[in-house]
């Protein structure tokens, strides 16, 4: 037979293949510029998949090369190989290491999207129209404050953004505030934003959704408090009617935030 693996060799050169991958690929900033209280858990979370990605792809290395470099054909071999029916023992490590990962992966992942999604009083609550292929805005007051291709919001407020898709299916992304949401027709979708930062970004359309998708963008201000409101006090009251007809018939379709009713 094969005798036995060099078990601790092996988990050894794992375990140096895990912390230099990590070494390289942790530090790398890949997600840019950091905007909103979701931004430092996402991209810690992006880390720790980093270094789980990591292990996988050096356990699975190791593996491979030992298994080339000890069963190697001798030069003049050409007999088969031995027969091999299963191995209990190899079977259930490799549906149970797997199975771990990706439960601890899973476990986490609704954690942070539990933290991220955890609704604040005094939240704002936003309208957000998408069109082939512009962006605009409503905001709830007395009226319905309308703008077109522009998004305010105050810092460090958290804003539910409620999402309605005019036409086809568009989606809401602002890099820095790391959280993206499809805009379906028919259906308001919500996505939850905490902007931390001051400052001017864009807004942009992650879906494919025609001939001008590319150019589908939105400037976004996130700006202090008083110069939200004045901003607001500034823009136009009245609400286009086919926008109007969509808050009417606003549908409420999200499932229930992840971790409802817990902690
Ligand atoms: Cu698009």
């Amino acid at each position: 037979m094969y005798g036995r693996l060099p078990i601790v060799k092996m988990l050894a050169a794992t375990v140096a293949g895990t912390a230099l991958i990590s070494a390289v690929m942790v530090p790398i900033n890949w997600d840019g510029q950091q905007g909103s209280t979701a931004a430092p858990k996402i991209d810690h979370l992006l880390n720790v998949m980093i270094v789980l990605s990591a292990f996988v792809f050096s356990l699975v290395m190791v593996m491979l090369f030992y298994a080339l470099w000890k069963f190697k054909a001798k030069p003049g071999d050409e007999s088969d190989g031995e027969p091999i029916h299963g191995n209990t023992r190899l079977e259930v490590a490799w549906t149970l290491i797997p199975t771990i990962i990706v439960l601890f992966a899973g476990g986490y992942s609704w954690k942070v999207l539990n933290e991220i999604e955890d609704k604040k009083d005094g939240a704002l609550t936003v309208s957000v129209f998408s069109q082939q292929y512009a962006w605009s805005f409503a905001y709830p007051g007395r009226d319905y404050a309308w703008s077109e291709g522009e998004l305010h919001v105050p810092v460090d407020r958290q804003v539910h953004f409620k999402m309605h898709a005019l036409d086809v299916i568009h989606s809401f992304w602002v890099p820095e505030w790391r959280i993206k949401k499809d805009n379906v027709p028919g259906i308001t979708t919500t996505a939850i934003v905490t902007p931390d930062k001051v400052g001017t970004y864009q807004l942009v359309c992650t879906e494919l959704c025609g001939f001008g998708h590319a150019s589908m963008r939105a400037k976004v201000v996130v700006e202090s408090r008083p110069d939200f409101d004045r901003w607001v006090a500034g823009l136009d009251l009245e609400l286009p009617a086919p926008m109007m007809e969509v808050l009417e018939d606003e549908t409420e379709t999200e499932a229930a935030p992840l971790g409802a009713g817990a902690a």
